[in-house]
């Protein structure tokens, strides 16, 4: 295998800790930048993978593969055209259900695929328990590995899977969502449609193409209607329109909850949560400070506090770089401009009324803002400000002045 260019991507929500993945991953060896002629970062890397270089490239964090954002276009672009030899797809361990939904999204593409539910240590602290081994399983045994990326727990599982993986096309596992009868059906018709052209066959997988046109994907039904695929498209808004009729629901709706069925159906009985009750005690902050009644005045009583904080606590300090400025720095300016023999004179009232009083007059609200900012700071970081728009939102709305006016 050795020389074989093999290319790995990673793929996941933003901040689920792709790159931090990535980064454990390569090390020193990256390369950073753009997509060809997009603004979108593209960080390419090469990893140790057993006896092989790997290159592994860290795709742009996307919820899902739909065509509505240019990171989803690059990210399943990407997968379709240069056919990685394996795809990482990083899930978020504390929030499964939504994480996984762009990993069966990958899944249905049908290239190898590595799950990694990463986030292992935050999952552990709210007592989430997961069975990987069992959603290994029901995803038709594709590789699931535990990682701390922050901690590179979980890599060298993670390289095994790798190297167990890489151009594994012959033994993909089959899995597909369910879409129930109404959608299998219209599925079914497009997907003989697609299967029967050499071209578009060739180019994608015949259904994962017929779950997109029902989508109704603007991208891919553009690029058809240019490459002059009329009929298909025209066959599959007659679809779209017998799946709302019979269902009073649009195809894209029906495909999203059945997606989320499934994924549900994945998780039933391998993911265990602590029993509903146990709160944190940032829980149990948060509903005291965004309380509907008690939240306005602990809101009061911390601007009182910020403004006291503000302009007694700096006082002191206020008083003393206007003694320091208007005493001592004075007193030097005009026993230095009278040895220089310009006491008296215009120039003397130019540097002591003009210069020195005027950047005095400037500098004596260092202390003030130095405190008022550093309250914010911690109010903003400690997501109290962020709350508390809540809290007086609820105010402003009361006196008809939401958060839109
Ligand atoms: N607690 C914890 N934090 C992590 C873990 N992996 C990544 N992070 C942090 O999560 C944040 C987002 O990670 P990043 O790799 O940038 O995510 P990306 O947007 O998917 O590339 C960063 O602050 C990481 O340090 C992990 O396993 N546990
Ligand atoms: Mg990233």
């Amino acid at each position: 295998m050795n020389g074989s260019p093999l290319t790995i991507a990673l793929a996941g929500n933003p901040n689920v800790g792709k790159s931090t993945i990535f980064n454990a991953l390569t090390g020193a060896h990256q390369h950073v930048g753009n997509w060809p002629g997009k603004t979108v970062e593209k960080k390419e890397g090469v990893a140790r993978i057993g006896h092989d270089d790997v290159t592994i490239v860290d795709l742009p964090g996307t919820y899902s593969l739909n065509a509505y954002s240019l990171e989803e276009i690059i990210t399943r672009d990407f997968i379709i055209n240069e056919r990685p030899s394996l795809v990482i797809t990083v899930a978020d361990a504390a929030n499964l259900e939504r994480t996984l939904y762009l990993a069966i999204q990958v899944i249905e593409l049908e290239v190898p695929v590595v799950l990694v539910l990463n986030m292992g240590d935050v999952a552990h602290k709210r007592g989430i328990r997961l069975d990987a081994a069992e959603i290994s399983a029901r995803l038709g045994g594709i590789p699931v590995i535990e990682t701390v990326g922050t901690r590179s727990n979980g890599l060298t599982h993670l390289k095994t899977a790798i190297a167990g993986c890489t151009g594994c096309w012959q033994t993909l596992p089959t899995i597909h969502v369910d879409y129930g009868d109404l959608l299998e059906k219209e599925m079914s018709a497009l997907h003989s449609q697609i299967a029967a052209d050499p071209i578009l066959s060739q180019q994608y997988k015949s259904r994962w193409l017929a779950i997109k046109l029902l989508e109704c994907d603007e991208d891919l039904r553009a690029r058809l209607d240019r490459a002059g695929y009329r009929d298909l498209l025209d066959a599959a808004d007659h679809a779209a329109d017998r799946i709302f009729e019979q269902a009073d629901e649009d195809a894209e709706t029906l495909i999203t909850d059945r997606r989320y069925q499934f994924i549900g159906n994945v998780l039933h009985g391998a993911v265990a949560r602590p029993a509903q009750g146990a709160e944190t005690r940032s829980d149990q902050v948060d509903h005291i400070v965004t309380h509907p009644i008690w939240g306005v005045p602990i809101f009061l009583l911390l601007m009182w506090l910020v403004f006291q904080l503000t302009a007694h606590v700096s006082a002191p300090f206020l008083d003393w770089i206007d003694g320091v400025i208007s005493g001592p720095i004075t007193r030097w300016a005009v026993a230095l401009l009278g040895a220089a023999g310009l006491g008296g004179s215009w120039v003397e009232a130019l540097v002591v009324d003009g210069v020195i009083a005027g950047v005095g007059g400037v500098i004596v609200f260092v202390p003030v803002l130095f405190f008022l900012y550093t309250a914010v700071a911690v109010l903003e970081d400690s997501g109290y400000l962020a709350r508390s728009a809540l809290v007086m939102d609820r105010v402003m709305r009361l006196i008809g002045l939401h958060g839109k006016s």
